[in-house]
């Protein structure tokens, strides 16, 4: 059965992404094993039917529940344009007809200055805690494929996306990048890497760090954005060595904190310089300036971009940012008047704030002049109006802001964090506590020796600021009780050495203080000190366990056993759940409200929620009555509340 499946498979047919064919269609498997996928999808409906949500983070249900509106783009005479049909050549073509170098050269030589849209990757990290799912990129891309067929990249995958995904929403990050590939066959997809952590926040051993990259690029990834949290150049190397072996495009980056325009600040101009040249001797093909917290005020960033553009005239430079400040638009203006060559914005509606500054905004602000991105404005507008509908959808998630931020400036919080702490402090109902937070974010990390904050340090900075808030303790108390505090275990991990060096060192007497001779010190990056992973051990232990495993799991296992773990049970449990509409995965429908589900390719189940039982005072459960395809099927469902 498993050879006729494989035969008769549409893809197999086509001769279709035959690299990744195994990897890509786990239904073979499911055939075979003939699961009762619709059993299982009703199990999740009618708990959702029964006890709400269990989605982490969600509070109350979205506020659009109706029917998303799909845009209509038109070409220039006014005639809808068939989204099936192939999109228009972008970058990804240049990409794959000269290879990384070429790609570089041709970024470059571009007159104008290139967008990359975030919206699929940091821009719902940024404001929806990271929730959008599978489906509802799936539903746009096309769109997007036509849309933004002029853009740099799309930024799809990395950062905190591939844990979310399935910690959170039951899904493989593998599967997203694949399937979003298979849609999007024109735009450069770019991902973000944290160095030598991968996708996970502590050092993973070097062949682990190889093995994901090369599983990146075989699933999809074109562009990979390195950082290190520290700007440690040789926590750096490994990631970009990793993404070379791989074939990636190398975006070696450098993280911008502090502020340069300030001749008191601990991060100048020559540091920036200095980084900048270690950087390009690692041999990258883009240089990226990642400003995760907003902090890079547009006159910094005229001098930063111009700078390093006097020094490397040849350098591709792309620039990131957050508008949490509400800069952001001036900022990019100003780097690409300054000779950047490519910088993120997100969809309007998903943009602003702590998010990527506005696409729409940022088109105005360059139209007539060199730097036009070359992107049609009337689509662009198009494909928000879908996004519009979906932060509305999402809204379960919001948290909360309401504007600008510029004290970011003084405690310098990396955008996803500053919504993180600001939704924590909320639900704790206090709003003495954010302004406390905050104030505590800036004392304890000048505690720590004014370091880059970023995943992961930037968690460092802000356990010790909420280990401060929660234990009323003035960074005057750290210093003098430090021998007897019980420190975060984030905050002795960043002290031992085990997240790199910091530039300028660790902070004395603290670290000794507080690591009491208990943690051997780390002097170099701590994956050297890691044994390999026995990649073809855990693959051969996850087809025991699963009966069946890629090394896309493997990688996904190496990045979070645990959550993996997890994830695969859900699955067991309730099925793909990656194909049911948003709408229905965090609330459950009206009674008799009827709905599809395409539960895999050219079978879609027709559903009704017809009713919700009585309690069972023996059970606990209640029985839930759907129709499915015209026939009434029940589920007993524990009664959680
Ligand atoms: C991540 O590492 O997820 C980030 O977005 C850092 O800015
Ligand atoms: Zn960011």
């Amino acid at each position: 059965p498993f050879l006729a499946s494989l035969l008769t498979h549409e893809t197999f047919i086509a001769g279709n992404c035959w690299t990744t064919f195994i990897d890509d269609t786990p239904s073979l498997f499911g055939m075979v094993r003939s699961q009762n996928r619709a059993q299982k999808l009703l199990a999740y409906l009618g708990d959702i039917a029964v006890n709400g949500s269990s989605i982490k983070g969600q509070i109350g249900e979205p506020k659009f529940k109706g029917d998303i509106i799909l845009p209509t783009l038109k070409d220039a005479s006014g005639n809808v344009i068939d989204v099936n049909s192939p999109p228009p050549q972008g970058w990804r073509n240049v990409l794959l007809n000269e290879g990384p170098e070429g790609f570089a050269k041709a970024v470059r030589k571009y007159k104008g200055t290139l967008i990359m849209d975030t919206t699929w990757r940091d821009a719902h990290q940024s404001l929806l805690a990271t929730r959008v799912r599978t489906i509802d990129f799936v539903n746009i891309a096309k769109h997007t494929a036509h849309a933004y067929a002029n853009a740099y990249s799309l930024e799809c995958w990395g950062g905190a996306t591939f844990d979310v995904a399935m910690r959170f929403l039951y899904e493989d990050p593998w599967d997203r990048l694949r399937k979003l590939r298979r849609l999007v066959p024109n735009v450069p997809f770019q991902m973000l890497l944290r160095g030598a952590n991968g996708v996970a926040y502590s050092s993973l051993p070097d062949n682990a760090i190889f093995h994901f990259c090369e599983q990146a690029k075989r699933n999809g990834v074109d562009i990979f954005r390195v950082f290190d949290a520290l700007n440690d150049v040789d926590q750096l190397a490994l990631g970009i060595e990793a993404v070379r072996k791989a074939g990636g495009v190398i975006e070696g980056t450098i993280c911008y904190s502090g502020d340069m325009l300030n001749p008191k600040k601990k991060y100048n101009l020559q540091y920036y310089l200095d980084l900048t040249d270690k950087v390009v001797a690692l041999g990258i093909h883009i240089l990226g300036i990642k400003d995760m917290a907003g902090v890079l005020k547009p006159a910094a960033a005229t001098l930063l971009i111009g700078a390093i553009r006097k020094k490397y005239p040849d350098l591709p430079i792309h620039v990131h940012t957050h508008d949490s400040a509400g800069t952001g638009v001036a900022s990019m203006a100003a780097c690409a008047a300054a000779g950047a060559d490519a910088v993120d914005t997100a969809t309007d509606s998903m943009s602003g704030m702590t998010s990527q500054p506005s696409v729409g905004a940022l088109l105005a602000s360059l139209e007539g002049t060199e730097q036009d991105p070359g992107l049609n404005v009337e689509h662009i507008r198009a494909i928000d109006s879908y996004w519009q509908q979906l932060r509305l959808l999402y809204s379960c998630f919001e948290a909360g802001l309401t504007g600008p931020d510029p004290e970011v400036y003084v405690h310098e919080i990396p955008g996803g964090q500053l919504t993180n702490l600001l939704f924590q402090a909320t639900q704790l109902g206090l709003g003495k506590q954010w302004a406390e937070t905050k104030k505590a974010y800036t004392q304890a990390n000048y505690l720590l020796g004014d370091i880059v904050k970023v995943t992961p340090t930037s968690k460092v900075v802000g356990d010790l600021a909420q280990f401060m808030v929660s234990n009323k303790l003035s960074p005057e108390d750290v210093i003098e009780r430090a021998d007897t505090l019980d420190f975060p275990s984030s905050v002795l991990d960043f002290l031992q050495g085990l997240m790199g060096q910091p530039f300028g060192g660790f902070p004395e007497p603290l670290r000794t203080k507080a690591l009491r001779g208990k943690r051997e010190l780390l002097t170099e990056r701590p994956g050297k000190s890691l044994a390999p992973v026995d990649l073809a051990k855990i693959k051969s232990e996850l087809e025991e366990k699963y009966s069946f495993a890629t090394e896309c799991d493997v990688a996904s296992y190496n990045m979070y056993p645990k959550v993996f773990a997890d994830y695969k049970d859900f699955v067991a449990k309730y099925g793909d759940l990656s194909v049911l509409p948003t709408k229905y995965f965090l609330a459950k429908p009206e009674i008799n409200e009827e709905f599809h589900v395409d539960i895999e390719k050219g079978k879609t189940l027709i559903l009704k929620l017809l009713a919700i039982g009585p309690l069972s005072e023996q059970t606990g459960q209640r029985e839930v009555f759907f129709e499915m395809n015209g026939e009434v099927r029940q589920v007993a469902v524990d009664d959680k509340k």
